[in-house]
């Protein structure tokens, strides 16, 4: 009987995490969050990208795992697109999920921002 009451509570708190999350979500829906496996290789290719993101009317967010190279990122999808966002990370010098990074672009990185495939 016990048992049966700690269950229920941990079932009463699952649920208010469900809801109070429902609650939380953003209000504009057009907002979506993606995930870009990128070849970046570095804190400079975190700060380059990031940065440079920034710039790009539509993302909300952006933020790069170093140690995974998964770029995470929040944009209005009617204001930009995951293909534009992926376009853009070539320019810059880096490979996004099965597109490929801009050679001459990539040629330019400093030293420690290069991968070695090219
Ligand atoms: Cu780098």
């Amino acid at each position: 009987m016990k048992n049966l009451l700690k269950v229920s509570f941990v079932l009463l708190f699952v649920n208010l995490l469900l809801f109070s999350d429902a609650y939380s979500a953003p209000q504009n829906k057009n907002i979506v969050t993606e995930k870009i496996r990128t070849s970046a290789v570095c804190g400079m290719c975190k700060d380059r990208i990031e940065k440079n993101l920034k710039n790009v009317n539509g993302i909300v967010e952006s933020n790069l795992n170093v140690d995974t190279k998964v770029l995470t990122v929040k944009f209005d999808k009617t204001l930009t697109s995951l293909t534009a966002i992926r376009t853009k990370l070539n320019d810059l010098g880096y490979d996004a999920d099965t597109t490929k990074r801009d050679v001459r672009a990539y040629k330019k990185l400093p030293a420690c921002c290069k991968d070695g495939k090219y």
